[in-house]
């Protein structure tokens, strides 16, 4: 089974997810699930974890996040021991810790959240500060093009063009559902990438390297859409939901 297969109900299983599928290689996106989301996290819907197949997202009483994780473990980490660090093509690199994150301006967004497997939550307040905030603050470098993202798990990755970070919508998310960002969902610290489907928002954010060139994330690395417009990729074409 295959947590990031598109479920068939879409209409859109061509190309690379198809590719995917074969591989089984989406599996890895629920490997951590049954251990980590036991006892602590029932909000994410108990029945969700148990589908694979991403269909119980679509029904009226299995909505709600899923939990996703590539790695099997990802430490925990709070105000006392949480860094970001915004390096790379930069003139200011610097090294936030939450309360400077918190001390920032915030923004507060509702937008449906939408996973590229058809799983999708309404109306979803996230609350953070704007990425592009901190990038004019570290001065970006002429000759960078991109911006790549790493977390603390030690494994996923993601990245934007320059263009697309500098966005209005686009997060280093504190607040999720009007909560501080529970370890589970990436806290304390995620990337909010509202444009895009969710494997865009990197959880559990640690780096934000500007770079000359766009390197594609763990799940592009796969085949997923880098640019990953919700209802202009992977596949899709139908008109932007949000
Ligand atoms: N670090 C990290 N970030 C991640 C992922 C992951 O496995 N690891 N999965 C992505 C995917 S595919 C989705 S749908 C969302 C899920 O977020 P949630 O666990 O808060 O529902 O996180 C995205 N960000
Ligand atoms: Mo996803």
């Amino acid at each position: 089974m295959n947590s990031e297969q598109p479920p068939g109900k879409r209409g859109a299983p061509v190309g690379r997810r198809v590719f995917l599928g074969t591989l089984g290689l989406g599996a890895l996106g629920v490997y951590a699930a049954p251990t980590l989301q036991r006892g602590t996290e029932a909000f994410l819907g108990s029945a969700s974890q148990l589908d694979p197949s991403g269909l119980t997202g679509l029904l009226p009483n299995g909505g709600g996040f899923r939990y996703y994780s590539v790695t099997s473990s990802v430490p925990r980490k709070d105000a006392t021991n949480y860094r970001l660090t915004v390096g790379g093509l930069v003139e200011r690199p610097k090294t936030y810790t939450l309360d400077d994150l918190r001390a920032l301006p915030q923004t507060r967004m509702v937008k449906d959240v939408q996973c590229v497997t058809g799983w999708r939550v309404p109306e979803t307040p996230f609350e953070g500060v704007r990425l592009s905030r901190l990038l004019d603050a570290a001065g970006v470098r002429a000759d960078a093009g991109a911006v790549r993202f790493t977390c603390f798990d030690g494994a996923y990755s993601e990245s934007l063009t320059l263009d697309q970070a500098r966005r209005s919508d686009i997060l280093v998310a504190l607040r999720m559902q009007d909560e501080d960002i529970g370890h589970t969902h990436g806290g304390p610290v995620r990337l909010y990438v509202a444009p895009m489907y969710f494997y865009k928002s990197a959880k559990w954010l640690s780096g934000i390297t500007v770079t000359r060139d766009v390197q594609p994330g763990y799940w592009e690395d796969l085949g997923y859409d880098v640019d990953a417009w919700v209802g202009r990729s992977n596949g899709r074409d139908d008109a932007p939901t949000s």
